[in-house]
């Protein structure tokens, strides 16, 4: 009686065991997402600052008529894709919507900017151009760069 239970119990364990595991992966490894930044017909990413995962892809899709860049040189960037300077075509040049995406492998904060419509100051912090090509607000101010922010949790 009691080697009959025992071999009852080793069976369940050998058929549960498997099971539990594939539960245990899926829950520690989500599947990867794509999250999209769009250029619109403007200077700027839409939206200016995403959230993904470790893993995730990030797709900038430039549906602007003028060429836009995605640079990182920036003393703050720690999510990985140092020195980044990429060209994303814009309609005129293509005839399509250019794209670019990147992804990401660890956590941290990727703070880019387009080269065309923004630059770093002596701070390390995205400045709009000025007159050579930046925003311009209702009051003249040249205040906008061209920039985005991706935080890898
Ligand atoms: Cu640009």
């Amino acid at each position: 009686m009691r080697r009959r239970y025992l071999v009852v119990l080793a069976s369940i364990v050998t058929v549960a065991t498997p099971s539990l595991f594939a539960v245990q992966q899926a829950q520690a490894t989500p599947k990867p997402k794509t999250t999209t930044v769009n250029i619109p017909g403007e200077d700027r990413f839409a939206p200016f600052a995403v959230t993904v995962r470790v893993g995730d892809k990030v797709q900038w899709v430039n549906g602007d008529t003028d060429d836009h860049t995605v640079v990182a040189d920036d003393a703050f960037t720690t999510a990985g894709h140092d020195d980044v300077n990429h060209l994303i075509p814009g309609t005129a040049s293509t005839g399509g919507a250019g794209r670019f995406s990147l992804v990401f492998n660890h956590p941290g904060t990727f703070v880019y900017y387009c080269r065309f419509h923004a630059h770093l100051d002596a701070y390390h912090q995205p400045v709009a151009p000025g007159p050579e090509g930046g925003i311009q607000d209702s009051n003249g101010n040249f205040g906008t760069p061209m920039m985005g922010i991706v935080t890898v949790r």
